[in-house]
């Protein structure tokens, strides 16, 4: 009786400190890179990143998986500076986006180690897609 009673206690101890060592874990590994970003989402075999425009873009580097069809997806939200104006050269996109709205730019389907840079239209603001 008392025998399992120990057994069950090392049990639990060993449980809560797995636990509390995979949570301090993955929190040590959210701030890393190498964690996938949270602005993506994958509907029907097409991968979407959302940026946020406004003062500047965010998030202002993000991963994603390569060989899928991607679009981006910029949105404004009372953005009445030149965040605005946005510019993603490799795709040819060049346009200044209502105040508050959502732009959908196909990126096409990307590989490993590809980069999508977007720019403001004076280049003082700037964001970062990377294909791994
Ligand atoms: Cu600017």
């Amino acid at each position: 009786m008392l025998k399992s009673t120990i057994i069950s206690f090392v049990v639990s101890i060993a449980l809560v400190g797995g636990t509390f060592y995979l949570i301090s874990d993955r929190s040590a590994f959210s701030n890393s890179e190498m964690v996938p970003s949270q602005n993506i989402e994958i509907k029907d075999g097409v991968q979407y990143v959302t940026i946020i425009a406004k003062g500047g873009y965010s998030p202002r580097v993000t991963s994603i998986k390569e060989g899928l069809p991607t679009k981006l997806v910029v949105k404004t939200a009372g953005t009445y500076d030149c965040s605005a104006s946005l510019i993603v050269r490799s795709v040819g996109f060049q346009k200044i986006l209502p105040p508050t709205g959502e732009e959908v730019i196909d990126l096409g389907i990307l590989k490993s180690g590809e980069k999508v840079l977007g720019v403001c239209g004076m280049g003082m603001y700037s964001f970062q897609i990377k294909v791994n």
